[in-house]
């Protein structure tokens, strides 16, 4: 594909996020099914399922060679990464969804051959649609992202969530020697709050391709790194730990989670 339908297909990206957000709002006014699956905190509405069927939809009528990997089911067919696929998380946040009716996210990430050429992060609430195109740069609402500029540990806001500090004892060094941590529940907008400065970094222990492929686009074009812990790049064929930080303290922070505990 040429640069030309690339740009194309980022538009034809952006606005069928727009249109998902606006049918999940819709939704919210209304009851709808939830359920939970593999935990208690894992939970799925049919808002998920909706979204991602919308997405499946479109692509067949609209581009049906290229493939989808979305968490709510459509990712089973998907062992490979060849060619053009459309990775989603329908509603990344479920749990914020649910029960605090904001703060979470729809993500995408377009990938060819296992290359991210489009990453968007829709922050359906506040209207905050996080974007960007494979060496164009990231933007937030239109407004360009600047490169992420030099921090240090000492001053680093992190995000992680608590649960992964109660099983990994290595993350309290986070919490000893940073400004402060912060636990969004969201994977997806962490990822974007890391792109845009908001953050510092975010580290979780357990994330799925469809949590972070559109963040991962939007950190690279603004400087950003995300390795999993080992620093290794990441697989989008499974489960993985995952850093998304700042260039300037990722390296550190890959020494503290990496030593043997
Ligand atoms: P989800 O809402 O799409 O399930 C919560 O800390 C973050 O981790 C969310 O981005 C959530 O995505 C993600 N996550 C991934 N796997 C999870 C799991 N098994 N249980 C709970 N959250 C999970
Ligand atoms: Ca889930
Ligand atoms: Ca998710
Ligand atoms: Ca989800």
């Amino acid at each position: 594909m040429s640069q030309q339908s690339w740009e194309e297909l980022y538009s034809i990206a952006l606005e069928w996020t727009k249109e998902a957000g606006t049918y999940i709002r819709e939704k919210m006014k209304n009851t709808y099914g939830v359920s939970s699956k593999a935990n208690q905190n894992d939970l799925v509405t049919d808002v998920d399922r909706d979204v991602e069927e919308l997405f499946k939809k479109k692509l067949k009528e609209c581009f049906p060679d290229h493939r989808l990997m979305g968490e709510e089911g459509s990712a089973e067919l998907v062992n490979d990464l060849k060619g053009v696929i459309w990775i989603l998380d329908p509603i990344d946040g479920t749990v914020n969804f649910v029960h605090q009716e904001t703060f979470f996210a729809v993500s995408l990430g377009v990938y060819l051959n296992g290359v991210g050429m489009i990453g968007i992060v829709y922050d359906v609430m506040n209207d905050e649609m996080f974007s960007a195109l494979k060496g164009q740069g990231a933007v937030v609402n239109g407004t360009k992202l600047a490169r992420l500029g030099e921090v240090h540990l000492n001053e680093a806001i992190i995000s992680m969530n608590a649960g992964w500090i109660l099983k990994d004892r290595r993350l309290e060094y986070f919490v000893n020697e940073s400004r402060g941590i912060r636990s969004y529940g969201s994977a997806a907008l962490e990822i974007a709050y890391v792109a845009s400065g908001r953050l510092d970094a975010y580290i979780s222990f357990a994330l799925s391709p469809w949590d972070i492929a559109g963040g991962v686009v939007l950190l690279s074009e603004v400087g950003g790194i995300a390795t999993n812990y080992e620093g290794n790049e990441l697989s989008y064929l499974e489960k993985d730990t995952f850093i998304a930080a700042n260039p300037f303290i990722h390296e550190e922070i890959i020494r503290h989670v990496h030593h043997k505990s």
